[in-house]
């Protein structure tokens, strides 16, 4: 081919598609029209194209897919003890309910393990059962995915598929045994309003669950309301469980329907390779198969650093502080240390008591670079059982779930 005459045919970008891409970036595009037909702008914020928004969710969330929406928080914006409800990832799976109506809304309890079905509508939950808040942590299973080599296929999370958010609706547990549950209930199964992505009315999203003994713990809530408020639409609108601790998708969204199970649910994503870790360490690109893996319970050991972010510049001789919180699945965290020496020596940093079990905790601590020049500062939390966070990435898993390595970030002293 003659490259010369194809670049003297080139096209240039219309004037509305131009009107386009100034619009979405707020400003005009000096020399725009020179733009070729087959180029983008790029963007101020660094991303390629017009902005997406998950819609009712921050402009600042990072998106992962929009088809479904899945978006992760910047692990800065992490940094309020309870993260804001439009800062709050998303991990949708299927297509959120559209016309959700409050008033008509009902959630089903039933099962092989139930003494009776029974039918209660939200107005219903809200005034027949004690309310209460909690401030719960939810990490998606695959949160940290994007540092497993082999790759795992699935949303490419970086560390900002977990939150902490102030949930409140009543006890599982209270509905359950007004329900009245016999004696051989050992898990419950959810199920969702949303819909498949290939408009299959049959096919069902997600039905996950937990055994019955995490079902029964106070914490575990069938919640209307997120930092008081409704539940925002792609978080679960109007209603969903909360599990704080264990892989986010046992927290099922815009709840229906509960089921209380004589043997381990068996929903879609609760079998196979789904949600599963291999049984014992395998080498990297393992095939396993199903029967060599099992169920991913309570989250291991995990610290995030919130402040100050990665690019941060410090000035000469000066102390700032250095926080993020920690958070240990069903366990407490009990020590956290930061390192500026890549992980030679450790110091140990102030670690709050969470306000609440299965809240994150918050930590900090003081540092004073020795010199001029690049930085990494790194975290490690340790829970109550002595266990700490890996400095590289753990245990390759075939989906690429559980990582809990060390949050580093990037500082200079200039
Ligand atoms: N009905 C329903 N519930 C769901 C999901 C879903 O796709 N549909 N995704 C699950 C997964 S995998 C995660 S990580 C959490 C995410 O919750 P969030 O979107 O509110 O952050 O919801 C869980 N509950
Ligand atoms: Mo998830």
């Amino acid at each position: 081919m003659d490259s010369e005459k194809n670049s003297s045919r080139r096209k240039f970008i219309s004037k509305s598609t131009l009107a386009i891409f100034s619009a979405a970036i707020g400003s005009k595009i000096v020399f725009g029209e020179n733009l070729p037909t087959d180029m983008e702008p790029i963007g101020l914020d660094d991303k390629n194209g017009p902005k997406k928004v998950i819609p009712g969710k921050s402009d600042r969330l990072k998106i992962l897919n929009d088809k479904p929406w899945n978006g992760e928080t910047p692990v800065h914006l992490l940094d309020p003890e309870v993260t804001p409800a439009a800062l709050m990832f998303v991990r949708n799976n299927g297509v959120p309910p559209e016309d959700v109506n409050v008033d008509t809304w009902t959630l089903e309890i039933t099962g092989e393990s139930v003494k009776q079905t029974k039918k209660y509508t939200l107005k219903e939950l809200q005034q027949k059962f004690k309310q209460y808040s909690y401030n719960l942590t939810i990490e998606c299973g695959g949160n940290g995915r994007a540092e497993f080599n082999p790759p795992a296929k699935g949303n490419q999370w970086g560390l900002g598929a977990v939150a902490c958010t102030k949930w409140t609706g009543v006890r599982l547990k209270d509905v359950l045994n007004d329900v009245g549950i016999k004696d051989d209930a050992v898990y419950i199964g959810y199920y969702g309003a949303d819909t498949h992505l290939s408009g299959d009315p049959d096919k069902v999203v997600i039905s996950r669950g937990v055994p019955i003994s995490k079902a029964m713990e106070d914490e575990s809530l069938i919640a209307w309301a997120m930092n008081d408020q409704p539940i925002p639409e792609m978080n679960g609108y109007p209603l969903r469980l909360v599990m704080g601790g264990w892989p986010a998708s046992v927290s099922g969204k815009w709840l229906t329907k509960i089921s209380v199970r004589n043997k381990v649910h068996d929903g879609p994503k609760m079998e196979g390779q789904s949600y599963r870790v291999p049984k014992f360490p395998v080498p990297p690109g393992t095939k396993v198969p199903d029967e060599a893996m099992e169920i991913i319970e309570s989250m291991p050991v995990k610290s995030i650093i919130t402040y100050p972010k990665t690019g941060a510049i410090v000035g000469k001789g000066k102390t700032f502080e250095v926080r993020g919180h920690a958070w240990a699945g069903d366990l407490e965290v009990k020590e956290m240390h930061v390192s500026i020496d890549f992980g030679v020596t450790w110091t140990k940093c102030d670690l709050q008591p969470p306000k609440n079990r299965l809240a994150w905790q918050r930590w900090s601590t003081k540092v004073k670079l020795p010199e001029f020049g690049y930085y990494e500062i790194w975290a490690r939390a340790t829970d109550q059982n002595g266990k700490s966070q890996p400095m590289v990435v753990p245990g390759w898993n075939p989906k690429g779930y559980l990582n809990n390595a060390c949050h580093r970030i990037a500082v200079k002293q200039a």
